[in-house]
Parts: C-alpha cells; sequence; structure tokens
C-alpha cells in the first residue's frame, strides 16, 4: 500500500509554474502576474527566454524578477494584445471569478489581464473556493476617497481596514492606497464588479470577473489539474 504522496505548498506552487509554460507560445510575448506563484513561473520562463520576445508585466516586483534573469520586459502600450496572461490569485471559484490584489498588483493585473486573448491563473488547491469573499476584498483606491469608500462598504455589512506598510498606508505602484475589506458575501461577481468599479475614488476592485480565467492550473496532491 503507497502512501498518498504529499507535496508542500511551495512545491505546489513550483509545479503549476511550470506547468503554466505549456500555454507560452515560442516567439510570442507573454502576460506576466504577481506574487510568489507567478515567481515560480518566471524562473521556469528563464528556461525557456532565447524563444520568446518577452514580456509584459503587472507590477515592479515582477519587472525586476524578470529583467533580473535576462527576459525582456515590454511596456503594455507598446502591445495591441497577447496571446496568454499567466497570473496568480488570491481566490477561484468554479467559474474562474477571482480575488486577486493580496499582493498590491491588482490595477496593473486587470489592464495586462485586459490584453489577454487567454488568462491562466496558476493557484494551489488551497486557492479554490465555492463562492469568493472569504479573503479580505482588495480595493485600490485614490487617498482621499477612501474613507467615503469605507463607508460603502460599511452599508454593504463589510468592514474597510487601510493596508499598511512599515506603520504606513502602503502606496502601490501606481502612488494610490488599497482598502481590504472583510465581511462582504459576493454572490454575482459580475454585478459586484460593475457596481464598485463606479463609486467615485475606486481605481480597481479585487473581483476579476469581467477579466476571468479561461484556464485554472491547480496543484493538487495528486499533481496539476487543469480547469477549463
Ligand atoms: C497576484 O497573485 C495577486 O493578485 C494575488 O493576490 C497573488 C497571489 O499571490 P501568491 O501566488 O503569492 O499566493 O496575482
Amino acid at each position: 500500500m503507497t502512501t498518498p504522496q504529499t507535496f508542500s505548498q511551495d512545491t505546489l506552487k513550483t509545479l503549476v509554474g511550470q506547468a503554466a509554460l505549456h500555454y507560452v507560445e515560442a516567439g510570442g510575448i507573454v502576460g506576466v502576474g504577481t506574487g510568489s506563484t507567478v515567481n515560480k513561473f518566471i524562473d521556469a520562463l528563464a528556461t525557456m527566454k532565447d524563444r520568446i520576445q518577452g514580456a509584459v508585466s503587472s507590477s515592479e516586483a515582477s519587472t525586476q524578477r524578470l529583467r533580473s534573469l535576462g527576459i525582456p520586459v515590454l511596456d503594455a502600450a507598446q502591445v495591441s494584445s497577447l496571446p496568454v496572461y499567466i497570473d496568480g490569485a488570491d481566490e477561484i471559484d468554479g467559474k474562474g471569478y477571482m480575488i486577486k490584489g493580496g499582493g498590491a498588483a491588482l490595477t496593473r493585473e486587470k489592464i495586462v489581464a485586459a490584453l489577454a486573448e487567454r488568462f491562466v491563473c496558476i493557484v494551489d488547491a488551497s486557492k479554490q473556493v465555492q463562492a469568493l469573499g472569504a479573503f479580505p476584498l482588495p480595493v485600490e483606491v485614490i487617498p482621499m476617497a477612501a474613507a467615503q469608500i469605507a463607508r460603502r462598504f460599511g452599508q454593504m455589512g463589510g468592514t474597510a481596514v487601510l493596508r499598511e506598510q512599515g506603520g504606513q498606508p502602503l502606496r502601490t505602484d501606481n502612488g494610490q492606497h488599497i482598502l481590504d475589506v472583510t465581511g462582504l458575501r459576493i454572490t454575482d461577481p459580475l454585478a459586484f464588479e460593475s457596481e464598485v468599479n463606479q463609486w467615485p475614488g475606486v481605481v480597481t476592485v479585487g473581483v476579476f470577473a469581467h477579466q476571468k480565467a479561461s484556464i485554472c492550473l491547480l496543484g493538487t496532491a495528486q499533481g496539476v489539474q487543469t480547469i477549463h
């Protein structure tokens, strides 16, 4: 009787990061997300850097890692579309709707995802949920609007907290603030994203429903599962 193999979360992230190479077209440009799972993908991408034109990055952190491995980074404004965007998530449900932004890169992630023909989400099994909302919802906001946006989430039953770093409000790559909102029940991700998107002062809400994942590579104890 063989005992089932168990993988660490870090190993699962490595497995899905490597599996994502399958979706990178030779000679193409790849959209690259942000986070520890994406870092595993970037490390794997470096093994084929001579077979791609380069990457469009979703954060300064990913840009730095790409460049350190010799992968050219192109400006999103230089491309009209991308064959694929590879990114992680904080939560993903059965329809490919996600909560993202734990890494504070949600705005540029959504911008680059919108350029891509396919969004391949790479996650370990801990990110798979039935319904979105257990993870605190990140929302990038213009600082002067943070308090009024927090009050609007309060009216929805949510509690919004300003994300801090080193005792100060965190500043995103775009120089804005992030609210993390708990206590929400997001039963209709598409409608919720559309509603919050149009609140004055909201830069990006961390619900990715309009830019949902077309493919999810799920790292599980049994290996990588591909969910379409
Ligand atoms: C990024 O990946 C963020 O949107 C999301 O929060 C993060 C998940 O990070 P990790 O892979 O480190 O769990 O795209």
